[in-house]
């Protein structure tokens, strides 16, 4: 199974992510993430043997998600030689930055290998990007917005009829 940990979004929040999307649209063409498939990502696991579930679960109960507001409040992009990845990302949050580094922690001490690349809290836009004109941060974000963060989820990555779809296996929700 090919897992990741991700925050999800509320649907107001997605539509505010979907209105940078379409603004980026008009400056070139590029893939644009579906809104239903829009999260962050905490934590890449790579494919797991499905009885290694249990462990994640366990690494996701011991993690305490603390109450926080994420602000989106910048776009980018990363270079690709097929066309650029561009994502809308965050201002610095010592919340989320913790909250990454515990989930971490917890899954290393079950064993699950994680990359050891820097977090850099984005959520992707669009991938393979071709751009006619290139736009001022103005032009995809006028002004930042806001979302609350309700919990963790883990989630399966797969492709269902050529489909990339992500279905949440198990939701950790936040302290109160
Ligand atoms: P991306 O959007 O920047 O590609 C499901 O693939 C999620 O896991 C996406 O949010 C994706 O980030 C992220 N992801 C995919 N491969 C990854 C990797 N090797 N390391 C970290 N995150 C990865």
């Amino acid at each position: 199974m090919r897992l990741f940990i991700a925050i999800e979004f509320d649907e107001p929040t997605k539509t505010n992510i979907t209105d940078v999307q379409r603004k980026l649209e008009t400056f070139g063409r590029g893939r644009f993430t579906h809104q239903e498939n829009l999260h962050l990502t905490l934590a890449f696991l790579g494919e797991v043997p499905p009885a290694r579930v249990a462990a994640v679960r366990r690494a996701m109960d011991r993690t305490a998600v603390e109450p926080m507001t994420l602000v989106f409040d910048r776009t980018g992009r990363f270079r690709r030689d097929g066309g650029d990845i561009w994502w809308i990302g965050l201002a610095k949050n010592q919340k989320l930055s913790d909250l990454q580094q515990e989930l971490t922690k917890h899954l290393l001490e079950e064993d699950f290998a994680l990359e050891k690349r820097p977090f850099t809290p984005h959520i992707t836009l669009a991938r393979q990007v071709r751009l006619t004109t290139q736009p001022a941060q103005r032009d995809l974000l006028p002004e930042p917005f806001e979302a609350k963060v309700d919990g963790i989820t883990l989630m399966l990555s797969e492709r269902i009829n050529g489909r990339l779809t992500y279905t949440p296996q198990y939701r950790k929700k936040r302290a109160d």
